[in-house]
């Protein structure tokens, strides 16, 4: 193999934890020349079920899988990482509020920023997606002095990939022939799906489809809803899809963007400030492209008033879920 890379997976045992080891141990993501040393971490309780996704993948026999580690330790599960996939958090239970939420899991993302601190590669890279996942991020961003904070990113794939396939079924066009679909802000229902600026087979969205009032209303709400939908649907919040999202998100920042295209994920931009007025102090959904290495904010996108509101109030939101976890941030 070219390299070995150290991925560490938290919330290895959950349902996303499942659907996403196996794919990243196959060699699809960092490619076939690349081996994987997993380091797993799990909640002490959840450590005999993660013994049983070890087996599983030992007995997968990867050619791309190097070693497996699986641990209730942070220090362990974060050495040397190069990757740090944060999936585990406390999910929101009946009758916590999203203040609690925020700070529960503000604690559980303070510790894992600490351990990525100490013990992770110089230029380790940060994706999460635990839940409220943008502020997760924007705390463990917030512990980590010595690595860059363009390393950390909160995930937001997902939402375009949703949005791609609204658009796709509504125009009876294949979902491959859709790009450009950003989603800007928080991973939340107050989420900005832009199909302004989204494409279909080249052509605006808006001019292929041709119904502006479907597109501003139950497009927009069937994105934003759509994790509730699939819960009701299926019992059980959406798990494959967010793992395939998570991949997507790697894939995306590593590989050069092609031309013209763009993809979405929630990072913390100096330069948004000047470009869309949003200050780098959150971690904020945006049209991004990379050239395999770093990545930029794309600039001079349109927006017209319709988007500056949507954009303004997934704002707001990330700003006050900043204020409710102030005393963490240091
Ligand atoms: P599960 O409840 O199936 O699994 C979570 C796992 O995390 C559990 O095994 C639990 O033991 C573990 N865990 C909890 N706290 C931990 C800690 N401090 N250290 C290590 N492990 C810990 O949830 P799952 O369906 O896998 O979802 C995981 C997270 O992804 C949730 O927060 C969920 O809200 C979030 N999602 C984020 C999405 C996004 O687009 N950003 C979409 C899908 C998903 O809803």
């Amino acid at each position: 193999m070219e390299k070995t890379l150290t991925v560490t997976v938290t919330g290895a045992a959950g349902q996303i934890g499942y659907a996403l080891l196996f794919r990243l141990a196959s060699g699809e993501v960092f490619g076939k020349d690349v081996a994987i040393d997993l380091k797993l971490l799990e909640l002490p309780m959840a450590l005999p079920a993660l013994e049983g996704v070890k087996m599983e993948l030992d007995d997968c026999a990867f050619t791309n899988l190097n070693s497996i580690t699986t641990t209730d330790d942070l220090d362990t599960a974060f050495k040397d990482s190069d990757w740090a996939l944060l999936v585990g958090s406390v999910p929101r239970k009946k009758g916590m509020e999203r203040k609690d939420l925020l700070n529960i899991n503000g604690a559980i993302f303070t510790k894992q920023g600490l351990a990525i601190e100490n013990n992770a590669k110089d230029n380790c890279r940060v994706l999460v997606v635990g839940n409220p996942c943008n502020t997760n991020a924007l705390i463990t961003k917030s512990k980590c002095q010595r690595i860059p904070s363009k390393n950390f990113f909160a995930m937001t794939s997902l939402d375009e990939q949703r949005a791609i396939s609204q658009l796709a079924q509504k125009s009876k066009v294949h979902h491959s022939k859709i790009t450009n679909m950003t989603i800007w802000g928080n991973h939340s229902s107050t989420q900005y799906p832009d199909f302004y600026n989204a494409k279909i087979a080249g052509k605006g969205a808006l001019e292929v489809i041709g119904d502006e009032n479907w597109l501003k209303t139950e497009f927009i709400t069937t994105v934003q809803q759509r994790g509730a939908a699939i819960i009701n649907a299926r019992g059980a919040s959406s798990a494959a899809s967010a793992a395939s999202a998570a991949l997507a998100t790697i894939k995306s920042l590593i590989t050069p963007t092609k031309e013209g295209h763009s993809f979405s994920v929630a990072v913390s931009s100096s330069e948004a400030k000047h470009l869309y007025g949003i200050d780098e102090e959150v971690m904020f959904s945006y049209p991004i492209k990379s050239d395999g290495e770093n990545w930029e904010v794309i600039p001079e996108v349109e927006l017209n008033d319709f988007s500056r509101e949507k954009i303004k109030a997934t704002y707001e939101e990330l700003l006050s879920e900043k204020k409710a976890v102030s005393d963490l941030l240091s």
